[in-house]
């Protein structure tokens, strides 16, 4: 039986037994929830918020609390697969899991004799834990020598941008955002993407506080705030420098926190100076009394919170916006209050708080460099083997926690490289996603419920415990359980492949930072940071200040769009119009597509439109549209509305293709090109037009 945190039997109708586990969320989201889980007579009956765990507070997401149904899913992958179509096709019988994990052996094993490099672990943040996310499996992929994986497929443009301006990804305790004064949401939608920080964001509201949106979407966070500034996407950076020129004409610099801890200002200063609120506004597509109004707020209110989340980074100048927002508190001394500063991410607070050498083992590779592929050109580097920009020919892929097929950009390229009939995929998942179905074996993974975990946040500063509430489903095995049994088939005798997930998980933090005994206990346990932790500067630089000019990189500025008027007139004249992807309310990535209750919620795919972009197309709403570009065609229906800006349409994402209209998702129009920071993707960087299917809409002339 796995182990309980509490177990209270309780006396019912029949002979029932019903106990609760502590759980974490495994999915990619700022809030990683602490998860009650039901168990009646071994089935889990509720998947609930634990109300003790201050951001969880006892509610989850429309998502996590059908965690359940998304588990006992009739299409849920029990057993090994084995490709018997086309790749591509999705056509498979039923294997054992000997013969599965023999063919993947054996397969590995002789082009591992060739070159280890050849084969390409492929994972991103399908469960964030320790034990099943890269724990067993970098300690596998580190033995072998394979190809490494840089990770960019979400954060790295902001996280790296944080890393050169704080000196990690660090930030404000959520909980503090109750007590601020003014909350700029910056790039961000917590109703929909992280509604735990929305939470505390409504708290300072009933106590009076400003809150101002920064996003060219109108969201239903927006709508919710005091005010909405709908600016152009990829214009962040000139908006912050704008907002710099004000505080500093409008005497709002703290000049005493700037000198004793800002390395750089008077270089920034100068070129924020050539940003006057006319010259910003121009850029960004808004007025200058909004620029210059958010200076003033920004300047007077205090104290003054900025919730940075990362969809303000999918752009070309992704890295210098996040550099220019991140130094606006250190400007104006924000830091000096705990409810003041700025939080991106929280995950710096937790690096050395786990025991990342000892999960991963990076010294498997007994001094092996392997060459790294960025997982953001996936579609470049298997379609171009033995290139000179990507070395060898990638003659394998193991893919987990992701579906690259879906969400990496310029999807019609990674599914070429993912046809190749030369190419061994092996795919770990609970569904048969769009990845899977080009895999030439499926593995059955467990679901959150049925597995143990360790897991860290990046949107609050608690770590949790993941205990599994039930035994596996079928045949489904953990990450780390199939990783462990293909180590036994390769011939890896180091202890660290026999390791329990159990043990894993009990032994990923210190007690140094953590207190093991509360996290055992509860399931959670706060990490130990200061409440205002940059009051006095402080920061995790080498030299305790915050960077204006960072080492490497110089001053931050506004770096413009790929694709843009500016920078790309003839593109715009064909394209003229700007395409952000954000999430879906009822999706996470492309997580819960396939699960019918939210898949009905979110009815289908959608591009919102402004009326007079709709209009001047003949477009109706809830017509059929084909979203267009030189790299492709995506078909979905026109939502008219005064959600998107005039100029900018909002593709949600993230669906999977075979559920779309026309057998495609947004990323078929999204490229490969990467931002300035971080080697990141440029989702939100993207140029369309857009025509409708069939009979335009005809506008009355009366
Ligand atoms: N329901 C749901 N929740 C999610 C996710 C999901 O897919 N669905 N995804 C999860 C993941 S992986 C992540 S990384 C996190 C955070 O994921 P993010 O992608 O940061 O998600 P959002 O909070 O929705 O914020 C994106 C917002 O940025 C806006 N935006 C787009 N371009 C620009 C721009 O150029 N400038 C500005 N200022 N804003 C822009 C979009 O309109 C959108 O409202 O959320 C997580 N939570
Ligand atoms: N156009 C556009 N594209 C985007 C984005 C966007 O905003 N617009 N957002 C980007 C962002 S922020 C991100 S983070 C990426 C996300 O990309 P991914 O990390 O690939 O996220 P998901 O699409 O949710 O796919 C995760 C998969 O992992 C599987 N999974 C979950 N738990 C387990 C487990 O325990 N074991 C195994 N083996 N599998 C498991 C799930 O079933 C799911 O199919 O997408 C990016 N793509
Ligand atoms: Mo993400």
């Amino acid at each position: 039986m796995p182990a309980t945190a509490t177990a209270t039997a309780e006396a019912t109708s029949g002979p029932k037994s019903i106990h609760t586990v502590q759980g974490a969320c495994p999915h990619d989201c700022p809030d990683t929830c602490a998860l009650r889980i039901t168990v009646e007579d071994g089935r889990v009956t509720r998947v609930a918020g634990d109300p003790e765990h201050p951001p969880t507070h006892g509610a989850l997401c429309t998502k996590v609390s059908r965690y359940a149904e998304r588990s006992y899913h009739p299409e849920r992958v029990l057993t090994p697969l084995k490709r018997v179509g086309k790749k591509g096709e999705g056509r498979f019988e039923p294997v054992g899991w000997d013969e599965a994990l023999d063919t993947i052996a054996t397969r590995l094993k002789a082009i591992a004799a060739r070159d280890p490099e050849a084969i390409l672990p492929y994972s991103y943040a399908g469960t964030m834990g320790l034990v099943q996310g890269d724990g067993m499996a970098a300690r596998f992929f580190h033995k072998l020598g394979a190809s490494l994986l840089d990770r960019t497929i979400c954060s790295s443009a902001g996280g790296e941008a944080l890393a050169a301006t704080y000196g990690g990804k660090v930030g404000m305790h959520v909980e503090f955002f109750a007590e601020s004064r003014l909350i700029l949401i910056w790039g961000s939608n917590p109703i929909t993407s992280s509604v735990h920080f929305w939470n505390f964001a409504q708290q300072a509201k009933r106590a009076g506080a400003k809150l101002v949106c920064i996003d060219p979407r109108r969201t239903e966070t927006a709508e919710k705030c005091h005010q909405h500034i709908a600016l152009r996407p990829g214009t962040d950076g000139a908006l912050a420098l704008g907002v710099m020129h004000g505080l500093i004409v409008g005497g709002h610099v703290d000049d005493d926190y700037v000198a004793r801890h800002v390395e750089g200002w008077p270089g920034l200063r100068e070129r924020a100076l050539q940003w006057p609120p006319e010259r910003a506004a121009a850029v960004c597509g808004i007025t200058a009394d909004e620029v210059r109004a958010l200076a003033r707020d920004y300047g007077t209110t205090k104290p003054a919170a900025i919730r940075l989340n990362y969809g303000m980074q999918r752009v070309h100048g992704g890295g210098n916006a996040v550099r220019l927002v991140a130094l606006l508190p250190c400007i104006t001394g924000a830091w000096r209050h705990r409810a003041g500063g700025l939080l991106l991410s929280s995950s710096g607070w937790f690096k050395g708080a786990r025991h990342d050498a000892s999960l991963q083992r990076p010294d498997l590779l007994a001094g092996r460099t392997p060459r790294t592929l960025n997982m953001s050109t996936i579609g470049d580097a298997l379609n171009h083997p033995g290139s000179p920009a990507f070395g060898p020919r990638v003659e394998a892929v193991v893919v987990y926690n992701s579906n690259p097929v879906a969400v990496a950009p310029h999807s019609g390229e990674v599914v070429r490289g993912f046809a190749r009939e030369d190419l061994f995929t092996v795919v770990l998942e609970h569904f048969l996603t769009d990845t899977a179905d080009h895999a030439d074996v499926v593995l059955p993974a467990t679901t959150q419920l049925e597995h143990w975990d360790a897991h860290t946040a990046y949107g609050h500063t608690y770590a949790l415990l993941n205990r599994p509430a039930i035994e596996p489903l079928g045949g489904a095995r953990s990450n780390a359980a199939i990783f462990r049994a293909l180590a036994v088939r390769m011939g890896y005798t180091e202890p660290c492949f026999a390791q329990s997930d159990e043990a894993m998980a009990m032994s990923a933090f210190k007690a140094e930072h953590v207190d093991l005994d509360e996290l055992a206990a509860r399931g959670w346990s706060k990490l130990r940071i200061a409440d205002a932790p940059f009051a006095d500067g402080g920061f995790p630089t080498p030299g305790g200040k915050a960077w204006a000019d960072a080492p490497g990189l110089g001053l931050p500025e506004h770096v413009a769009n790929y694709e843009c008027a500016e920078a790309a007139p003839e593109l715009a004249a064909r394209y003229p119009l700007a395409m952000i992807s954000p999430p879906a309310r009822h999706f996470l990535n492309s997580s819960f597509v396939n699960v019918a209750s939210l898949r009905a919620a979110e009815r289908e795919p959608l591009l919102e439109m402004h009326p007079a972009d709709a209009i001047a197309r003949g477009i109706a709403d809830g017509a059929e549209v084909r979203v267009f570009n030189d790299r492709g065609e995506y078909h979905c229906k026109a939502a008219v509305s005064q959600r998107a800006r005039p100029g900018v349409v909002n593709g949600l994402g993230i669906w999977w293709r075979k559920l779309g209209l026309n057998g495609t998702n947004v990323n078929e129009l999204t490229h490969q090109r990467l931002t300035d920071i971080g080697r990141a993707p440029t989702f939100y960087d993207c140029l369309v037009e857009v025509a409708g299917v069939g009979e335009p809409f005809r506008v009355h002339a009366d």
